[in-house]
């Protein structure tokens, strides 16, 4: 009789947790919301799922038949049943066993760990290279084999939205704080090295559809690989708390077929004739001051806000501000070399001399700043090649 109970009562708590766990994985199909992890869309992605399901397998295995034996010796062995507790001592057997086997298990997941750890550090035979920096608040892509590089920050759509009291639904805005006005194109099909790193504090450039996360560190170089096996955009992240707009510098990356990404190339490269060929012109007040708004409102406006009365102590103030109404030099250099120790950056070789002239030219003459002052992409032009 006594057999049958455990039995009975073993068979239950099995059936119980069966059905406990049937129900955790048969919830996100019921409710739509995705619990396990993507399987994404490389090589990587997909060596880190496989091992994720090994592992998860596993310790739903050994979940049960602990709480098997744990709640039918709970149950059927209680006191108020009078049970007797047995009264042996060691068994060299069992202590055999319960080393052996826990040993086994944890090799038997090292091996799939170590296969995955060495999968991901091995960038070899990557057939085109790009390095990411991370700025406060937006990522720069450098396609080191082809010389393009732009600067990706959070789409002004998102960034109207965002502002308090914008008065905008989030829910009106698609993608929401999940797109940029630049987004990293690359090519499906072809092993990509990255080379990743930061300007001014920590960041980590994430995207969960790739499998991996990689500190961006200033003064350090990481690298990381990937293959995208899809054509698509894939949306992530910055990773690392770094400082109040962490929450506002997404990626995306659009994965494009060979033929497609080769005419994204030229179009660049076309891109590129035609912004030299803007700072060759002269540019009115009217032309310089329209597109220093928009500069102004993706590149300045997070610290020194959009009606350019900053945030001060940390951000100071561009509307009346000695250096923004002052001597043209001195606005210069701060722009282009930045401020050393503060979150002030050096906009030289992040922004074109197009983007510096208008955006310098908004802020003399936006916020109430009426010095009448005009710097021209040319004279920009000038001092960064020189
Ligand atoms: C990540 C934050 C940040 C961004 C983005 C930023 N600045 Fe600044 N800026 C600062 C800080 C901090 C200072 C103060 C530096 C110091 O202590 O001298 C500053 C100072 C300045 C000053 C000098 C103001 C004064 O009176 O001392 C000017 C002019 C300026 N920034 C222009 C710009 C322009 C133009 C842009 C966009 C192209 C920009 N900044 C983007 C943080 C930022
Ligand atoms: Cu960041």
């Amino acid at each position: 009789m006594k057999k049958e109970n455990t039995l009975i009562v073993a068979i239950a708590v099995l059936a119980a947790m069966c059905a406990a766990f049937w129900v955790l994985l048969a919830a996100p199909a019921l409710t739509g919301n995705e619990i396990n992890m993507p399987v994404g869309v490389t090589p990587q992605s997909a060596t880190h799922y496989g091992l994720h399901m090994i592992i998860l397998w596993i310790c739903v295995v050994i979940g049960i038949l602990v709480f098997t034996a744990m709640f039918t010796s709970i149950v059927l062995h209680r006191k108020s049943r009078g049970h007797q507790a047995a009264n042996f001592s060691h068994s060299t057997k069992a202590e055999i066993a319960w080393t052996i086997i826990p040993v086994l298990i944890l090799v038997g997941m090292a091996v799939p760990a170590t296969r995955a750890l060495v999968q991901m550090e091995d960038p070899s035979g990557s057939e085109m290279t790009i390095k990411i920096t991370g700025f406060q608040w937006k990522w720069k892509y450098e396609y080191l084999d082809e010389g393009i590089e732009f600067v990706s920050s959070l789409k002004a759509d998102s960034n109207a939205a965002r502002q308090l009291y914008s008065g905008i639904d989030p829910e009106s805005v698609d993608n929401y704080l999940l797109d940029v006005d630049n987004p990293l194109v690359l090519p499906v099909g072809k092993k990509i090295k990255f080379l990743i790193t930061a300007d001014d504090v920590l960041h980590s450039w994430w995207v969960p559809d790739f499998g991996w996360k990689r500190d961006a560190i200033p003064g350090f170089i990481n690298e990381s690989w990937t293959l995208i096996e899809q054509p698509g955009t894939y949306r992530g992240q910055c990773a690392e708390l770094c400082g109040k707009d962490h929450g506002f510098m997404p990626v995306v990356v659009v994965a494009l077929p060979e033929n497609e990404y080769q005419d994204w190339l030229s179009e660049q490269r076309s891109g590129a004739v035609v912004e030299s060929a803007t700072t060759v012109r002269n540019w009115t007040l009217e032309e310089l001051m329209e597109k220093g708004e928009q500069v102004y409102a993706s590149q300045c406006s997070t610290c020194h806000q959009a009606d350019g009365q900053g945030l001060p102590p940390a951000f100071p103030a561009l509307a009346g501000s000695a250096i923004a109404t002052g001597n043209i030099e001195s606005h210069l250099q701060i722009v282009l070399e930045g401020r050393e120790g503060t979150a002030m950056q050096a906009f030289r070789g992040l922004l074109s001399a197009s983007d510096i002239a208008a955006a310098i030219t908004y802020t003399r003459n936006a916020f109430g700043n009426e010095t009448g002052d005009l710097v021209q992409p040319a004279a920009i032009a000038d001092v960064t090649k020189g």
